[in-house]
């Protein structure tokens, strides 16, 4: 039956177009002549019918003499036959008639523009791509309203000052414009991809490399991002919730592409995306570089603690410091470590989002003056300051898993202050006083890389105070926006405090509220004690922050000013509340006099005024009640709370290890452990399931492969598969005893040397795997760093040892070395002494993928050890308890003969450079040993062995590798983060949901 039909020529319609965006082979201008020729190699998914979402289209040159009869099945829609049409048109076909033939589909007859048939088979296949793409775009894809744009229009938070107006708007206009979110199929993406090279790059979308790629992947993705963002932001506004926000000076970020595609459940799209284009993801993925805004477990806990409140759908920020130069760029040569700077920025972040009118002044030195002010006599103070910088808020979007919620990292960068000083303009030097300006920006320049030592640098102070006065200023400014008073601020704010570096938050609050809002120093104070909370991360006296006195007054007078009052006050209450006086009142007072003078103890005022505290794992929160903050634990036992860290399965397991999670997904029958990582318990009952054990020991393997292809392009080698991959991977420092790993390590070399070519055949073979960054100015750090590059030497190029032991330093350890790394190793070393590393993180990581620990009861070992069973871990070595008698002792101590070997071996220059080793072996000899590396030693070699003969039954060793990865559940930072909203910050999960009475 012919329904319709008719002779068309040339439409009238311009061109095809889809949601109002064209499409993706738009022929241009000039071309017309040429044949059609489509990009890519998308077709479309045959899949038989046309019912909804699928179609077919056919090419007939028999059935007329004069015309291509195509034939078009899909399912109709309103518009389809314009569309198509006008697709022919864009093609230069001309369309002679139209005809829907039941059971057929629509039937087009065409011809080109010599009125000739269709009859070259690449023109053929070029029309069927290009009606494709154009079919793909209209019947695939989601379409999803996007309801919170429309219901909360006045709702989106840039944050920045509410933009005036608007009431000229087409209001209908603009929402009917953007009322449904991006696509998510593999033809929408391929044109966001090339409109980004097109249009944000401005590069030729018919060339562009691997990094380019990224960066329009990225853009891409980050257009979707933006999308939840602005959904998320706008639905809080709406709600209202009590927030939290998370003050840290370090975010240790690493890649953000794979996380973004992950979370937002589109990885199979944007790969098949790629590939069309010609791009491995693989390779896509590697021009990427790591975001290291942080030094070591502090930072990277922040970030995953990000990633967890978006998952779990809090109400959450981070704020932070967007640094010019993160972490720097470690390079060995010779052996010796060297600082390169990591100007990560250099070809842009895309996935930062510039608010340039999100700005607050930040204020530095002066002086205070006093003002009387109204009829009660109040006090005014005034601070003059003598510099002000602008903050430029930098957004960075967090997305959830698999949830609509988009979090927001907030990081401030400085610019020079547009108001300030107009005068130095008019002075006759122009050119200085812009150069005198743009010292500014040197405030949030670079990254301080010291890891637990206290230096105390002016610009590290300005850091400080200037992160938590943005930030502050962010915070409060958003209150106002919707609260005409100050009562409701602490049922609204929670600040935690990413250990002491943002505590001058505290005053800064105290400052605003009185001398900006005109509060009373007891409502001020009232409100800052209820939303402050402190989070310590070290007991080590080394790291602990202390400001002179003089400093803070020269460059915030104001705030020590409030530091006094804060301290006064505290020891008043001391004194009649608790009936503490003379030294003990001394001991608990925020500002000490030292031998270089006065200074602020700054976990001191962060516990004042915090109505919390917390360790970070089980042992250190008690730790701290008994030595640090004893006397406060006394007066404040309610104030200590323990929130043992994790780490986000999402990026140190589901992300880097797609084998592994592919076979837990297949075992457990569900991807929930994603978000409720106990469920891996359910792996237990497999552990010794042979065939289960076979499969696990496949994916252990191609995660190895992956890591001996990284030492491959390191050093050349091709290292035994067959040989326990044994990794220490953190920061260099004494505490954690890397020295200690070394010394076993010569000893093992020496043994081997020593054995009969038969007695070697028994020995099990190690790849020994070092990384880490040593502080610039930590001396000892550098040298242990020597002395592993020369132990490697010497024993990578004997013969005689061969594959029995291998050793690599892996230069520039950082996040994106970590995904491969962790994966595929076999076992790992968390071998501080015992009650010196407050958590430790990246044990969790391990212990997730499989690897077994060797390490002491220290830190979260402990808790892992609870969960996962001692009898599946290499625990060794003196208890923290004895440790403060065995420091006492120490000169004492009958060294063992082992330790005195391997010390010797390294003193006498089998290694070479024995002078320079020198202060290493007197910093472990002669009754120094801080650490009790010479106590531990016998215990450590001890569980070596234990390590060597499991391994060579390959069912024990298996069966405590899935023991390990079954009992991480509680070490997701989900269970930490929902710890955290419940008995710290009192904040609830807001789910953005559709407003009532919408439409979805
Ligand atoms: C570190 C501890 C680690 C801990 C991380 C995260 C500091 C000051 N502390 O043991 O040394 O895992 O914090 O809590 O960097």
């Amino acid at each position: 039956m012919m329904a319709k039909a008719g002779r068309v020529r040339r439409l009238p319609t311009a061109r095809a177009s889809v949601s109002g965006r064209r499409v993706v082979a738009q022929r241009r201008r000039g071309d017309l002549a040429a044949p059609v020729r489509v990009a890519g190699s998308v077709g479309p998914r045959q899949t038989g019918g046309a019912k909804d979402g699928s179609f077919k289209i056919a090419l007939d040159n028999e059935g007329h003499e004069d015309f291509t009869i195509v034939t078009v099945d899909v399912a109709d829609k309103p518009g389809l036959l314009t569309v198509l049409s006008s697709t022919f048109h864009d093609m230069n076909l001309n369309v002679e008639k139209v005809e829907y033939a039941q059971g057929e589909g629509i039937k087009f007859w065409v011809a080109d523009e010599n009125e000739a048939k269709i009859e070259d088979a690449e023109d053929g296949e070029n029309i069927k791509q290009y009606l494709s793409i154009v079919l793909h775009k209209l019947v695939r894809g989601s379409n999803k309203a996007r309801p919170y744009a429309q219901a909360f229009s006045e709702g989106a938070d840039s944050g920045g000052v509410p933009v005036e107006g608007g009431d000229h708007l087409n209001r209908e206009l603009l929402y009917s414009l953007l009322d449904s979110y991006l696509k998510n199929d593999v033809v929408s993406i391929q044109e966001s991809i090339v409109h980004h090279v097109e249009f944000t790059l401005a590069r030729s979308r018919y060339k562009f490399d691997n990094r380019e790629a990224y960066f329009a992947a990225a853009h891409s993705l980050r257009d979707r991002l933006i999308e939840r963002w602005n959904d998320t932001q706008a639905w809080l506004k709406y709600k209202d919730p009590k927030r939290v926000y998370y003050l840290s000076m370090e975010f240790l970020m690493g890649r953000t592409f794979l996380n973004a595609l992950h979370n937002l459940g589109v990885i199979a799209p944007y790969q098949e995306a790629l590939s069309g284009l010609g791009y491995e993801m693989e390779n896509v993925q590697q021009a990427e570089r790591d975001a290291a805004l942080g030094n070591g477990g502090l930072g990277r806990l922040a970030s995953c603690f990000l990633d967890s409140m978006a998952t779990l759908n809090l109400p959450a920020w981070g704020y932070g410091i967007r640094y010019e130069y993160g972490m720097f760029r470690q390079v060995v040569s010779e052996g010796f470590q060297k600082e390169q700077p990591d100007y990560w920025l250099t070809f842009g972040y895309p996935w930062e989002i510039e608010r340039p009118h999100v700005t607050y002044p930040v204020k530095f030195y002066g002086h205070v003056s006093v003002h009387e002010e109204g009829s009660d006599g109040r006090q005014n103070f005034v601070w003059n300051a003598g510099e002000e910088v602008t903050a430029v808020a930098y957004d960075n979007p967090i997305p959830g898993f698999k949830t609509p919620t988009c979090a927001n990292l907030r990081l401030w960068a400085a610019k020079p202050c547009q108001e300030f000083d107009l005068e130095a303009f008019n002075t006759g030097d122009y050119v200085s006083s812009i150069i005198d300006k743009q010292k500014a920006e040197t405030i949030t320049s670079v990254l301080y890389p010291d890891d637990k030592t206290f230096e105390g640098k002016e610009l590290r102070l300005k850091q400080q105070h200037f992160m938590v006065s943005a930030t502050l200023q962010d915070i409060v400014r958003r209150y106002k926006e919707q609260h005409k008073d100050f009562d409701a601020f602490p049922e609204k704010v929670a600040m935690q405090l990413n250990d002491t570096h943002p505590t001058l938050g505290i005053p800064e609050l105290m400052r605003i509220l009185m001398d900006e809002n005109r509060l009373g120093w007891t409502q001020s104070w009232d409100i800052t004690t209820k939303v402050f909370s402190f989070t310590n991360h070290t007991v080590l006296p080394e790291a602990l922050e202390q400001w002179p006195v003089s400093l803070v007054e020269k460059l915030l007078p104001r705030h020590m000013q409030i530091i006094y009052d804060i301290n006064w006050r505290f020891l008043q209450e001391l004194q009649q509340n608790h009936g503490i006086s003379g030294d003990k009142l001394g001991n608990m007072s925020i500002i000490v006099d030292t031998e270089y003078g006065k200074m602020v103890r700054m976990a001191y005022l962060a516990l004042v005024a915090s109505h919390t505290v917390n360790g970070v794992a089980a042992m250190h929160s008690k730790l701290i009640k008994e030595t640090i903050f004893k006397d406060f634990n006394a007066i404040w036992p309610e104030k200590f709370q323990n929130k043992t860290n994790g780490v986000t399965q999402r990026r140190w397991l589901a992300q880097c290890n797609p084998p592994l999670a592919k076979l837990i997904t297949d075992t457990l029958g569900t991807e929930a452990w994603v978000t409720h990582l106990d469920l891996l318990q359910g792996l237990r009952e497999h552990a010794e399931d042979e065939e289960f054990q076979q499969k696990w020991a496949g994916v252990k393997k191609e995660a190895k492969v992956k890591l001996a292809n990284m030492i491959k392009d390191l050093s050349g080698d091709e290292v035994n598969m067959e040989a326990i991959f044994d990794v220490q991977v953190k920061r260099i420092h004494e505490y954690k005893r890397q020295f200690m790993n070394i010394l076993s390590v010569v000893l093992r070399y020496d043994r081997i040397k020593s054995m009969s070519p038969e007695e070697r055949k028994d020995v099990v073979p190690r790849v020994v795997i070092i990384g880490g960054k040593a502080a610039p100015g930590y001396d000892l750090a550098k040298r242990i760093i020597k002395l592993i590059s020369a132990v490697s030497e010497t024993v990578n190029k004997d013969s005689e040892v061969g594959d029995l032991l291998k050793v690599y330093f892996v230069p520039d350890y950082n996040v994106s070395l970590a995904e491969v790394i962790i994966p595929g190793s076999d076992l790992n070393q968390q071998i501080s002494t015992a009650g010196t590393e407050a958590s430790g993180t990246s044990n969790m990581k391990f212990a997730m993928n499989g690897s077994l620990i060797i390490g002491t009861m220290d830190g979260a070992n402990v808790e892992i050890a609870e969960e996962i069973g001692e009898e599946n871990m290499f625990i060794f070595g003196v208890d923290a308890k004895e440790v403060p008698e065995l420091r006492e002792q120490r000169e004492y101590l009958q060294v063992d003969p082992q330790f005195q070997h391997a010390v010797n071996m390294i003193k006498n220059g089998h290694f070479g450079w024995n002078d320079y080793f020198n202060p290493l072996i007197d910093s472990v000899t002669g009754g120094r040993d801080w650490y009790l590396l010479a106590n531990d030693f016998n215990s450590y070699l001890q569980a070596q062995e234990r390590v060597d003969s499991e391994w060579r039954d390959k069912k024990v060793w298996l069966k405590k590798s899935i023991l390990s990865t079954a009992g991480s559940g509680k070490f997701s930072s989900d269970r930490t983060i929902h710890e955290y909203a419940e008995d710290i910050w009192k904040v609830e999960p807001q789910p953005p949901s559709p407003p009532e009475g919408r439409r979805e």
